[in-house]
């Protein structure tokens, strides 16, 4: 169960290495030279913090997005689920309790409506996005993880915990293609919350507080963000992962925040200075 996890210290520890698949293993038993891997063109970025909000502590975080101002959230858990509105940083003005026996995963926002996925359930509700106010349910085929908007395509991308990304229509949810994300040549599962800007796709890699960014043509992965440990000890010993991207319109910056997190984070992107990965530190209770 996802939201079952209770031992984040070792989570900072896990490398690029130890998420990628067995076949990295048949690459390095190939003769020297018989296929010499490229020069990676993924970059390696980190994050500088610009301001620090305060988080529900008690929202398990499955989605997180922002437009119009407005910081929606998905929570999850069977009989605590809920989907929340509000000005980032403040008490949400509008939330909807959903009730057992629906986990709530991942949102987006579609115009005047949103999207809100279960994880097992196989059901997707449409909400009205400035009352929350369910609209209807659909099937969903699949387990359902993360979701958003790339209007500009007019489709959906959604992620159900493996290295793949499916394509969907916004209106029907219905299945339009998809693409195996890859990193170094190697897909990358356990893609998890997603977040659509542009025409690229960024998402948190379960259950590690690693994000990448996503070139959704070629599946390819662009950057391999590094999050330092954003809580300190004590906060991060009552929380849970990382789960939750949201860009703020109109800039280079995102909020972040995590499962029971009592913190949410307004960040920038900056180059990773340092060699990826020798810096990682493990994070003790
Ligand atoms: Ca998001």
């Amino acid at each position: 169960m996802r939201a079952a996890l209770t031992a984040p210290v070792t989570l900072l520890a896990l490398s690029t290495t130890a998420l990628l698949p067995a076949c990295t293993t048949q690459s390095q038993s190939k003769e020297p030279g018989a296929h010499a891997p490229s020069p990676s063109n993924v970059k390696h970025l980190t994050i500088d913090i610009v301001r620090t909000l305060p988080h529900d502590p008690t929202a398990l975080t499955q989605g997180l997005e922002m437009a119009h101002g407005t910081l929606y959230e998905s929570t999850g858990l069977t009989g605590h689920s809920a989907i929340s509105a509000g000005p980032p940083g403040t008490t949400p003005t509008h939330r909807v309790k959903i009730p057992a026996p629906l986990y709530a995963e991942g949102l987006t926002i579609t115009g005047p409506t949103l999207w809100q996925l279960t994880w097992q359930n196989h059901i997707a509700i449409q909400r009205d996005a400035t009352t929350l106010t369910e609209l209807r349910r659909i099937p969903y085929d699949t387990e359902g993880w993360g979701i958003c908007h790339q209007p500009r395509h007019n489709r959906l991308v959604t992620s159900d915990g493996t290295s793949t990304l499916t394509f969907r229509n916004p209106s029907t949810l219905k299945k339009t293609g998809s693409i195996t994300v890859t990193l170094n040549g190697h897909p990358l599962p356990r893609l998890n919350e997603l977040e659509c800007v542009n025409d690229l796709v960024y998402a948190n890699i379960w259950p590690t507080h690693r994000i990448v960014r996503i070139n959704p043509k070629t599946g390819q992965v662009t950057a391999d963000i590094t999050i330092p440990p954003l809580l300190n000890p004590t906060e991060q010993h009552h929380a849970d992962v990382l789960n939750g991207i949201a860009a703020i319109p109109g800039t280079n910056q995102f909020l972040l925040t995590g499962k029971w997190w009592p913190k949410t984070f307004q960040v920038r992107l900056k180059p990773q200075t340092a060699q990826p990965g020798r810096h990682t530190k493990r994070q003790t209770p």
